[in-house]
């Protein structure tokens, strides 16, 4: 795939010129984007088809991915990267007069997820091609992606993405490999000559399901393997049934929106039909490729692996069965054996309320078949273990139960590994949320711990740390990310230190660009950064760091001279539209800015950026620009966590409780690279048990806080006098679910100790460097090779 600099100036002035009809100086960003992406497209694509047949002619057992939601991010310069010719066409560009970077950001940037979930995904795709694993990803291809958040008057505003305004230069449209996805209908049976049961499923609604292909290209390896997205349309010819605008637009609808939920149960009809839509049509095509294989169905699983990234594609385990009984005439037995064989399952959440429960009469209308097979599951499941675990155990593991179907059940039982993704979660998971599932099988839990691409992370979202590195310790980290603890050598050279000082700044200063022309807000690029960057979702407590900062503004009130260290708090945070208190502490945190950021008493001490419309894109920019890292969920209910890694890689230091995988964060560095504060998984599972917790009681006896929380009603913060009140009575008057008031005072002295060791220069960049030093066990390359050894047994290609 290598180029030569001349070679590519060439091809890519001619690419330009047979798309636009003009030379590419005259094009727009968006067409300069689109002629290199045609042209990177051009270069992978024999790789792509070589990939792709090789797998095929060896018959090698493959992994496909099955995930509601993706979060490539932009995709030209990881390609480059991955491809080996980054530099090059970096260079070439420069010759031709062009900023590669500037014609990078003309890439729409595609929100096909909510966040950890789906990014997750994303760095799972990399890092299976990059270490060489034969594998796919399966999803939708959401005609609009999460939505665009604006703030008008503070408040969060959502507009629709339209992320295929323009080309797509990516996908490749496979209309040869459409399948049909059948709702709603008729089931009857008849007996065949030979006494067999035939299953009659007539009067269906039938949708096209369209795949559009897009190459996930691994690292210097010349794998590229394929990330299939599917769309929903009228099956070819058979326009006259779809024949009222409705009944076209209601085909549309299924691939039209992602649901902007994350960690999160709404049980609409429509995401239901989005879950069967993707993960049919994936069965399908997997069935039909094993179908050319022409084996035995018993070596199915040997063939096969399906994994469903978290419940949502659970309906792949009754599909592949209906397709295995109907229409392969397998046995139940035999059909069972090898459905349990093919699927693996991860669970992302404790949160009950984030627990997918179907109504069993919606399944039931759309679903007829599927829904007769779930209950048949059911039934075999209880007859089974019953006599085994007795009635009370068994019947809290059914599947159904109150009218309702419970997919995380469905999705234990019909698999054969079950993994949490980080040491904590998997044990929370074995010891109480899953516990029943664990007396019955503990061989199928395992833990994974989540992983980050390093090549996203820091290759290309950090350039100057990435330089800085290959001058200190060499490149081997970049292909072996663990080689990063060479590093550790350096604690103590001052002169190192100071150059990762330098990065850091450089980086700052970046972001401090960006927030002056974005923002018209100016931002000290020497004051600490304070990063807190997820979805707003209470149990993160994003609140927390809000009444951190609201302590500071009042020691500035009373003593402008006050001796405290510059901080600029920085937000990434969307809200799920119908979540109510997270869009009331939305416009909370844009009210404080506003008060805080505009008050000369101030004088620029605090500063507080909530960046608009956080996504992929804008981690890149925030990520290595970051001091702090700010974990602080309620302990044992982040499930693990993926921005900690991200920010840890890039020389941020964790102001963490210990939950999810900030607790392995924590065995990694050392207590003394890292600041631990609240209370432990345990502790908080002690209050729930024996509910003593009382926040009245805190409010009422710790005078600092309670003027902080005094500050949310008193009118000192303008334009918030409902969400002020409201907030504040959920902390005080409804028992503070999360804990806020309780971790309180273990935070604030946390951060008076981070701001001591920061106005230590080099203890501060020593800390630094110790975390990205330690961060390389948290590449998702081991995360997935873990996965392909010990679940998907799948092995690296030679
Ligand atoms: N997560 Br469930 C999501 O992003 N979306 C979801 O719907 C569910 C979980 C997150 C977890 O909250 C986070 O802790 C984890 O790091 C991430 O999944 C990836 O495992």
């Amino acid at each position: 795939m290598a180029f030569d600099v001349q070679e590519f100036k060439k091809e890519y002035q001619k690419t330009f010129e047979e798309l636009f009809a003009y030379g590419y100086e005259d094009g727009s960003k968006t067409e300069q984007f689109i002629a290199l992406g045609d042209l990177v497209r051009g270069r992978y694509s024999e790789d792509w088809i070589q990939t792709i047949t090789a797998y095929n002619k060896k018959q090698e057992k493959q992994v496909y991915y099955f995930s509601m939601e993706f979060l490539p991010g932009r995709m030209l310069k990881s390609n480059l990267l991955n491809m080996g010719i980054l530099d090059c066409v970096k260079q070439g560009m420069e010759e031709l007069g062009l900023d590669l970077d500037e014609v990078a950001r003309a890439e729409v940037d595609p929100a096909l997820g909510n966040g950890g979930l789906g990014r997750l995904a994303s760095c799972f795709m990399d890092s299976i091609a990059s270490t060489g694993l034969a594998g796919n990803g399966n999803g939708i291809r959401y005609r609009y992606g999460l939505f665009k958040q604006k703030f008008i008057n503070g408040y969060q505003i959502e507009l629709p993405e339209n992320w295929l305004r323009n080309r797509n230069v990516w996908e490749v449209r496979k209309e040869n490999k459409a399948v049909i996805v059948r709702f709603g209908g008729d089931v009857s049976f008849t007996q065949d000559e030979d006494g067999r049961l035939r299953v009659n499923h007539v009067n269906t609604r039938d949708i096209l399901a369209v795949p559009y292909d897009t190459a996930q290209v691994g690292y210097k390896n010349g794998i590229v393997n394929n990330l299939r997205l599917w769309s929903a349309e009228i099956p070819y010819g058979d326009e006259a049934r779809f024949s009222t605008e409705q009944q076209r637009e209601e085909v549309k609808r299924i691939t039209e929106v992602l649901y902007p939920d994350d960690s999160n149960y709404e049980g609409r009809l429509l995401r239901v039909q989005q879950e069967y839509f993707f993960s049919s049509a994936g069965v399908q095509s997997i069935v039909r490729y094993f179908k050319r294989l022409k084996l035995d169905w018993s070596l199915f699983p040997d063939k096969i692996a399906i994994h469903i990234n978290d419940t949502h594609p659970t309906l792949a385990i009754p599909e592949l069965m209906r397709i295995l009984l109907d229409e392969e005439g397998l046995t139940w037995d035999q059909a069972w054996e090898i459905t349990k064989k093919t699927v693996s399952y991860t669970n992302h959440t404790i949160l009950q309320e984030a627990m997918e429960r179907w109504p069993e009469t919606m399944i039931q209308d759309l679903l007829p078949r599927i829904y007769q097979i779930i209950q048949e599951i059911n039934r075999r499941h209880i007859d089974k273990k019953a006599p085994l675990y007795g009635e009370d155990l068994t019947m809290r593991t059914a599947i159904i139960a109150n009218g309702q179907i419970k997919m995380a059940n469905l999705a234990i039982i019909g698999s054969h590994s079950v993994n949490g993704v980080a040491k904590l979660h998997t044990d929370i998971l074995v010891a109480d949320t899953l516990h029943d599932f664990y007396v019955m099988y503990p061989q199928k839990f395992n833990n994974k711990t989540n992983g980050i691409t390093q090549r996203r992370w820091v290759q290309i979202a950090n350039e100057n740390l990435t330089a800085m590195l290959d001058e200190t310790i060499g490149t081997d980290w970049k292909s072996d990310p663990e080689d990063i603890k060479i590093l550790k050598a350096h604690r103590d050279n001052k002169e190192v230190l100071d150059k990762l000082e330098q990065v850091k700044l450089a980086n700052k200063r970046r972001f401090a660009e960006y927030a002056r022309k974005e923002m018209n807000l100016e931002i000290d690029p020497n004051a600490l950064f304070d990063v807190q960057i997820k979805r707003l979702h209470a149990y993160k407590r994003q609140l927390l760091n809000v009444l951190h900062i609201l302590d500071r503004y009042l020691q500035l009130k009373d003593d402008p001279k006050v001796n405290l260290q510059k901080r600029v708090f920085i937000f990434g945070a969307k809200a799920a539209p119908s979540y109510y208190y997270a869009k009331q502490i939305i416009k909370l945190i844009n009210a404080i800015a506003d008060l805080i950021n505009n008050d000369p008493a101030i004088n620029d001490k605090i500063k507080i950026v909530f960046v608009e419309n956080y996504g992929v894109s804008l981690a890149e920019l925030i990520i290595p620009a970051a001091d702090i890292s700010e974990q602080i969920s309620l302990a044992g209910k982040e499930a693990s966590g993926t921005s900690n890694m991200k920010l840890m890689s890039n020389g941020a230091v964790t102001m963490a409780t210990l939950d999810g995988a900030n607790v392995e964060i924590r065995d990694n560095v050392g207590d003394e690279n890292i600041f631990i504060f609240g209370l432990k998984s345990e502790e908080v599972q002690e209050y729930y048990r024996n509910g003593v917790y009382n926040s009245r009681d805190i409010y009422d006896k710790n005078p600092r806080l309670k003027r902080v929380l005094n500050l949310l009603i008193d009118g000192t913060i303008p334009g918030v006098e409902a969400e002020g009140r409201d907030i504040f009575d959920s902390l005080v008057m409804y028992n503070d679910e999360y804990f806020l008031l309780k971790d309180f005072d273990s935070y604030i002295r946390a951060q008076y100790e981070a701001d001591t060791a920061f106005s230590d220069r080099d203890r501060w960049n020593r800390m630094a460097l110790m975390n990205i030093a330690s961060s390389g066990p948290f590449s998702s390359d081991y995360t997935i090779l873990r996965y392909a050894d010990e679940i998907w047994k799948i092995k690296p290609q030679s």
